[in-house]
């Protein structure tokens, strides 16, 4: 294991896991953290021996409870806005990583750290998480990214109630609303995002760099230019040896064995 202060970066196989490591505030995003993450995040997406990645918390209580509200105390216009645009620019690098990020909810995932899942590919939630958007009793609103990706996660409506009266909701509230994917005990929380990443790592990685893409990109498009890059995505795809093994794997009724090519 290689431990830094804010971070500690670990392997399972082909599964990175990233813990957000200041329990005594929660997780809370400092500069620091942020910086720290974009570093780790590239490492994992350019090493060829990672093809999915896991992100939790350090602690029983939070993931992240938001940006580090020490760190807010005092910024000027201009640095509140290059702050928040390079928060967004460390989520952006998860968001289009290529390669499947798993968010491990494992207690409060609040502003800046809600904002942090949602960059995430999938999102699972221990029963005991709690999420939401509490920007707005700082006086504030979300700034890594919150306003774009909550709408298009939970619709417009819901992000809307949740950015605006700041209401937490409960694990069971947010699988409901699309908010996370899956719920599970929190003793089961890091066994199951695990496995879910390693379940991805094991199949076509090309192919699902392509579907994140074509899902992720494919939000901000019409639906005509969405599906002209679905089809150019679906090219790339049968260019891959991967496809053609898949394709002769079913065909023969054998396993196919992926190699990321
Ligand atoms: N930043 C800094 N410290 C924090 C944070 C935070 N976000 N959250 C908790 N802490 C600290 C507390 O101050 C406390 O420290 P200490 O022990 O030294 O007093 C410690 O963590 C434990 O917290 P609590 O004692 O408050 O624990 P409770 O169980 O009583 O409460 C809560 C837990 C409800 C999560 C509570 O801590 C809380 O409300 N935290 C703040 C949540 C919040 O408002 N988050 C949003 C922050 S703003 C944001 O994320 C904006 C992102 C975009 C920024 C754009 C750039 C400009």
């Amino acid at each position: 294991m290689n431990t830094d202060e804010t971070l500690l970066v670990d392997r399972r196989r082909k599964v990175g896991l990233v813990t957000l490591n200041r329990p005594a505030v929660l997780n809370a995003l400092s500069v620091r953290t942020l910086e720290d993450l974009d570093r780790v995040i590239a490492g994992l997406g350019a090493s060829a021996d990672v093809s999915a990645v896991v992100i939790t918390g350090a602690g029983e209580k939070a993931f992240a409870a938001g940006a580090d509200i020490q760190e807010l105390a005092g910024l000027d216009a201009a640095a509140a806005s290059a702050y928040s645009a390079r928060g967004q620019a460390v989520l952006d690098r998860i968001d289009r990583l290529g390669k499947p990020v798993v968010a491990a909810i494992n207690g409060y995932a609040l502003g800046g750290g809600c904002e942090l899942a949602l960059a995430c590919t999938l999102r699972v939630a221990a029963d005991h998480a709690k999420l939401g958007f509490p920007e707005i009793g700082l006086g504030a609103i979300p700034g890594f990214g919150g306003t774009q990706r909550l709408p298009r996660l939970v619709g417009r409506g819901r992000a809307l109630e949740l950015v605006l009266t700041g209401r937490r909701v409960d694990a069971a509230e947010a699988l409901a609303i699309g908010l996370v994917h899956k719920v599970v005990p929190r003793a089961a929380l890091l066994d199951e995002a695990i496995g879910l990443a390693e379940q991805l790592a094991a199949s076509a990685p090309l192919a699902l760099g392509y579907a994140i893409e074509a899902i992720g990109c494919g939000a901000d498009l019409s639906l005509a230019d969405g599906c002209r890059l679905e089809s150019a995505l679906f090219g790339l795809a049968a260019a891959t040896e991967d496809m053609h093994e898949g394709v002769r794997a079913f065909l023969d009724k054998r396993k196919p064995a992926f190699r990321g090519r």
